[in-house]
């Protein structure tokens, strides 16, 4: 059993109630670790050291700031088949995913920031002879960023990374269903010489120390990734408080394949926009809509790449489709596909547990499941499912395809399948989206605004986004004599 620590002011800590929570392996459903069940009094401790590490870290010039991060990008590098591996056993996703997208992620989120510090600047307005004015963007002190399961270290590193670099101290929260990542590291901050309290990491449930964390009065921002029912209670819970908040909720996003597509290249991206990490990214193409006069061919097609999909045991390095986190999901994502057919809908592949044998015969394994003969009203194309379930309808003009896209609570990510670019751009000027990717998915440009509007989420992360997120802006209008 691997006991899992906190990171407070320097130093990996256990509780303070000595409570813990029970973390599982999701490939074998066996108990393997437990983590910090964490609560007021670790997070007074962590919001002490963090208040006493302010004053100096934001006075530490941005490029000894950058150095120290890029230390601990150059650690993560060193370890990332360790990482890989930890990641694997703790999320259930496949060895070669955590390897090549989460870990390899982890460290460019945080040497994109150690860079992009470096070059983070203000304006000035002059008013010809009469006054100057200047713009400081400085850190906000101490904030909170605060995680979810699906990309552990990667969505962990992605929000302390910016808030680092701009000088504040954080408070870090990740998910108690996968805190392992997290807590090696920890111990790579340790090793970079990291300034004790500039980082605490508290693990725990989200009901108590993440509610106490979104509560504290000393934590004047919030960066959360998480379900979109979870950013609507940190908004309720945080709206007499004047805390900055920055929320990346759910999504149900529409892939809209055109007839003009380029088919065999368009079939293999689909797939993997539908199916990648199990269907647990936000990003997830999950309802799909193809053109008439191509229906039934691109669905004959993408059936036939699912079915190829090798299903397995994550640390297997030739799998490509792993576990789902836990149980819990696993019997949530099995519940919306007996919905699914309760609402009229056709299996086309997929739709039950995934038999395994040997050490993952008790693990959460479900097969990527794709579902025709939907309404768009159906629930399982309204509600985030999080997980490998996909819907296939037709369409056939693109305002149709437009209309069925933005019919939905949510508005993340869309991509777009054509090759008349005119058509893509008026297309994509008319998604009610944050992001639209056309002939691609998930091209990431870590530069880019990167968020969603109505159900998922506000504000934006990535590139001068978050820098400006974790900073306060304040103007400064000097009269000349
Ligand atoms: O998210 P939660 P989970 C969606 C997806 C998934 C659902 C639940 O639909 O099924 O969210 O996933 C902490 N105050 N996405 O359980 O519960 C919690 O401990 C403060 C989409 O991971 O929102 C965890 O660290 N914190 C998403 C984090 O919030 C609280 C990716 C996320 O937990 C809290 C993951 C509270 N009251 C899930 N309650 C995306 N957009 O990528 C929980 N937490």
């Amino acid at each position: 059993m691997i006991t899992i620590e906190n990171y407070i002011n320097g130093k990996n800590t256990t509780p303070l109630s000595g409570q813990y929570l029970d973390d599982f392996e999701p490939a074998t459903g066996l108990l393997y670790a437990q983590c910090p069940n964490s609560d007021n009094d670790d997070l007074d401790l962590a919001v002490l050291a963090a208040e006493n590490a302010k004053a100096a870290w934001s006075n530490t010039p941005a490029e000894q700031r950058s150095a120290i991060l890029s230390g601990i990008a150059d650690l993560i590098d060193e370890h990332a088949d360790d990482l890989a591996r930890a990641e694997a056993i703790d999320n259930g996703k496949p060895i070669t995913f955590a390897k090549n997208v989460d870990i390899y992620r982890a460290a460019a989120n945080i040497r994109f920031f150690a860079q992009a510090i470096t070059q983070f600047s203000s304006e000035s307005h002059g008013m010809e002879n009469t006054a100057i004015n200047y713009t400081l963007r400085d850190p906000i002190g101490t904030v909170a960023c605060i995680s979810p399961w699906n990309f552990p270290l990667y969505l962990f590193t992605w929000k302390i990374a910016p808030a680092l670099a701009a000088g504040n101290c954080v408070i870090a929260k990740p998910s108690e269903v996968t805190p392992m990542t997290a807590y090696l590291f920890s111990k790579l901050c340790i090793k970079a010489g990291l300034p004790p309290g500039v980082l605490n990491i508290l693990h725990g449930s989200g009901a108590q120390i993440g509610a106490a964390i979104t509560q504290h009065p000393a934590i004047k921002a919030i960066s959360f990734t998480g379900g979109s029912a979870t950013g609507t209670l940190i908004k309720q819970t945080t709206a007499n408080s004047n805390k900055k908040l920055s929320l990346e909720l759910g999504g149900k996003n529409p892939t809209l394949v055109f007839a003009d597509c380029d088919f065999d290249k368009t079939v293999k991206e689909v797939a993997r926009a539908a199916f990648s990490n199990q269907g647990q990214i936000c990003l997830c193409g999950s309802r799909i809509y193809i053109q008439q006069p191509i229906y039934s061919r691109f669905i004959a097609a993408l059936t036939k790449e699912v079915e190829k999909m090798k299903i397995g045991d994550p640390l297997d390095e030739a799998t490509q489709f792993g576990a789902l986190v836990s149980a819990s999901h696993q019997n949530k994502v099995l519940s919306y596909i007996a919905l699914a057919q309760q609402e009229g809908g056709t299996i086309l592949t997929g739709g039950k547990k995934h038999p395994m044998t040997g050490r993952c015969e008790q693990g959460y394994f479900v097969q990527p499941t794709l579902v025709a003969n939907l309404s768009n009203d159906a629930r399982c194309n309204q509600e985030e499912i999080f997980g490998p379930v996909a819907t296939v309808q037709a369409f056939e003009t693109d305002e149709d395809a437009i209309k069925l896209a933005n019919d939905s609570q949510y508005g993340l990510a869309c991509s777009v399948w054509s090759q008349d670019v005119s058509r893509c751009h008026r297309v994509a000027k008319q998604l009610e989206v944050g992001i639209v990717w056309v002939n691609c998915w998930l091209l990431r440009d870590l530069r880019t605004p990167f968020g969603g509007v109505k159900s998922s989420g506000q504000g934006r992360e990535g590139g001068l986004e978050a820098l400006r997120f974790f900073t306060e802006t304040k103007n400064v209008c000097i009269k000349f004599g």
